[in-house]
């Protein structure tokens, strides 16, 4: 179950309706919204940018009913969700319109309309690693468990390299893969799941950088220069992730996954197949575990 926000009963005076008198006259609005969000990251750090300002949220619900007309509420319920969604950590909305002097034309209570709406999909890049236990196991198991999680779609996966390790202490070579899917979650709600997934194979955190059964890190969030793309310097959750333009066990997969796969690198945005060009790609191989296809 999401973590959700319940604003209700904001209430004022619009002039939406099919009549002309309504459209002169003006009547109450009162309109409640329910906002999906992942809560955890306001939960441990009790500050305001990790969560959803419900201020926020009740200032835009009172400028669209007060603001120009629409005939319908069905209209006023659904330009409230498309602003609703454009905070980056909501997930899902559901509006709902209340029009208690609605000209019913019989004795009534209320009428309400509810609209319910999801953010468009966003395109993201998550790298998968492995060097330690049943790692073949592992790597089939985590890309299943990406395949079958609620918040992506269309999950597709490279094949599997075999790469030598980078920076940490002596330890046994790595497989790598990267896949590329489409978001329903906001970044920090898709990372939490990547950390799910980790934990159910078995991560623990002893050693940065050191040997690991499943490593899941997310490279990008949204493609770059368009309004979804997630950036951060935060230390939970830098964005597009700080090493990935450097490393060749992530660059190699990535392409294999995406041929026109692009990175943010700072200021620029990069083909990953330029950005190979400026790494030593001699310690990947594609793994003996995957067939054809070589990078190299
Ligand atoms: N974190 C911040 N941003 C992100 C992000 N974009 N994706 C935070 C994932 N996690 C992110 O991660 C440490 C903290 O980074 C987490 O709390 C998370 O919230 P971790 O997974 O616990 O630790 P780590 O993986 O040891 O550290 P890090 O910095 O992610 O290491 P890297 O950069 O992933 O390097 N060589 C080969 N050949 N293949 C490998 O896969 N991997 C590493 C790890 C080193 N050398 C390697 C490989
Ligand atoms: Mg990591």
């Amino acid at each position: 179950m999401a973590d959700r926000i319940v604003l209700s009963g904001v209430r004022g005076t619009g002039h939406h309706g099919v009549f002309d008198h309504e459209k002169r006259d003006g009547q109450v609005f009162v309109v409640d919204v329910a906002v999906e969000a992942d809560l955890a990251g306001a939960g441990a750090t009790d500050d305001l940018v990790d969560t959803v300002n419900y201020g926020e949220i009740g200032a835009q619900v009172l400028a669209r009913i007060e603001g120009e007309p629409f005939d319908l509420i069905e209209a006023l319920a659904e330009a409230i969700a498309g602003d609703v969604l454009t905070h980056r950590l909501v997930d899902e909305v559901t509006v709902t319109v209340h029009k208690p002097q609605a000209p019913v034309g019989v004795p009534f209570g209320d009428v309400t309309v509810s609209v319910t709406r999801t953010r468009d999909l966003v395109p993201v890049v998550i790298a998968l690693g492995a060097n330690f236990g049943d790692v073949e196991g592992t790597l089939f198991s985590a890309g299943t468990a990406l395949i079958g999680c609620p918040g992506l779609a269309g999950v597709e996966i490279s094949q599997a390299f075999e790469t030598e390790p980078v920076g940490g202490p002596e330890q046994p070579t790595y497989t790598n893969q990267v896949a590329v899917a489409r978001s329903r979650w906001s970044a920090p709600r898709l990372l939490r799941a990547l950390h799910r997934i980790e934990a159910e194979h078995g991560r623990t955190r002893e050693i940065r950088w050191g040997a690991r059964t499943l490593d899941l890190d997310l490279i990008q969030y949204g493609t770059p220069g368009s309004p979804e793309e997630w950036l951060s310097d935060r230390p939970e959750l830098t964005l597009p992730h700080p090493r990935a333009h450097e490393r060749a066990f992530v660059l190699v997969p990535w392409l294999d996954a995406d041929p026109h796969a692009r990175l943010r690198v700072g200021e620029d945005v990069v083909a990953v197949s330029e950005l190979l060009a400026t790494v030593d790609i001699s310690g990947v191989r594609v793994s003996d575990a995957d067939e054809g296809g070589c990078c190299s």
